[in-house]
């Protein structure tokens, strides 16, 4: 195909409450929604970077003029193009990794809407459903959390994943271990909060018997969460520090983790993600779906991912009503503890073009020179 035009929106969705992990809160997702027009047809992406440097080095300003003034110009008008292509063409603009992934979604949705194939079905996905977590940020009091953990369980999820920081780990996860019972699938994630000379204290988790902890240290501290991992019987996953195959195999050699948490957009898009699942599952290393408070276009994209075989334990893709109370496709729902992965042409899902227009707060159309 041949790309002629590539539309960048901000949308700004609100979230149904406020998200707090150990880097801040957010109240609303500003999501980046990008669209391809091309010979074939449309294709949408989203490209998952934050507002602010706090998750990760990219954000949402920076990847809008990213895309503008590198990214999308390397691919207007490129003869022939299809998915397999986009990285390989960015390939000379270093990192980046969310932007780039957001315009390869777009280039595959287009390429498969065309050829009317899922993106399950074109990622190699086994599973009609999959099993959905939900994760619970820092909240105010031990008690706002364990009526939080209660809704959750009452809604359908099976499994739990709480957020920790120094401060906010012991207490918490006791609490919720204590009332909840040992036979619920809990798990924690630090988001880098801590430091090596908390180890000690991280050992202090193990008798809660937690499915992992999710990416304790800092990103580049691989050494320290092999010491870690080590140290500690709660098996150590890795999140931030995962940014393709070869970090993958790196922290994996390493004895870094047992476990990576794969999200399509930290390690550049749904072809890497797919290869950083194949690459784990050969190694034995178990995989889960990340999630960042993606729009319908991102859930989508990520429920077709979990139909992988390898993603045997349940990621981070919530139902909708979890997140907004209204989003830019229909709704994704959870039915008897588990959502659909969609079967349609692409990313399967249609944007509901009047709600996406009434939540874009920017816009801007980049098109290839002969246009
Ligand atoms: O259900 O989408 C979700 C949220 C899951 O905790 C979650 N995501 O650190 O993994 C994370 C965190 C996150 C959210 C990270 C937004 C970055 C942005």
């Amino acid at each position: 195909m041949k790309l002629r035009a590539i539309e960048l929106r901000s949308v700004h969705l609100p979230l149904l409450s406020p998200f707090r992990t150990s880097h801040g809160t957010e109240s609303a997702r500003e999501a980046l929604v990008l669209r391809v027009e091309s010979d074939d047809g449309e294709g949408w992406g989203e490209c998952v970077a934050g507002s602010d440097p706090l998750y990760c080095p990219e954000y949402l300003e920076e990847a809008w003029l990213t895309l503008k003034r590198y990214l999308a110009p390397a691919l207007l008008g490129a003869p022939g193009l299809t998915a397999t292509d986009v990285q390989p063409l960015l390939h000379e603009f270093k990192g980046h990794r969310m932007a780039k992934a957001a315009l390869e979604m777009a280039v595959l949705d287009a390429e498969l809407r065309a050829a009317g194939v899922s993106f399950a079905a074109y990622l190699g996905g086994v599973a009609d459903v999959v099993t959905p977590g939900i994760a619970l940020g820092i909240m105010s009091s031990v008690d706002e959390l364990q009526d939080r953990v209660s809704e959750s369980l009452e809604a359908g999820y099976r499994r739990v994943k709480l957020k920790i920081c120094p401060g906010w780990d012991l207490v918490p996860v006791a609490a919720v271990r204590d009332r909840f019972g040992e036979n619920l699938m809990l798990q924690v994630d630090a988001n880098s909060a801590y430091q090596r000379a908390d180890i000690d204290h991280l050992a202090c988790l193990d008798p809660f018997c937690l499915l992992l902890i999710e990416q304790p240290l800092e990103d580049d501290d691989l050494i320290g969460h092999a010491q870690l991992a080590r140290r500690i019987t709660t098996p150590v996953c890795l999140d931030e520090s995962i940014v393709s195959v070869h970090s993958a195999a790196t922290a994996i050699s390493l004895g870094a983790c047992s476990i990576v948490n794969i999200k399509a957009g930290r390690v550049g898009g749904y072809l890497e993600a797919r290869a950083v699942h194949d690459f784990c599952t050969s190694q034995g290393v178990g995989v889960w779906c990340g999630g960042m408070l993606e729009t319908g276009l991102g859930r989508a994209a990520n429920l077709a991912l979990a139909s992988l075989p390898g993603f045997t334990l349940p990621g981070d893709i919530s139902a909708t009503d979890r997140y907004f109370h209204e989003d830019i496709t229909p709704p994704f729902r959870l039915v008897d503890g588990t959502i659909a992965v969609p079967t349609g042409p692409g990313l399967g899902v249609e944007v509901l073009r009047p709600v996406l227009d009434a939540l874009t707060t920017r816009f801007e159309a980049l098109a290839g020179a002969e246009h």
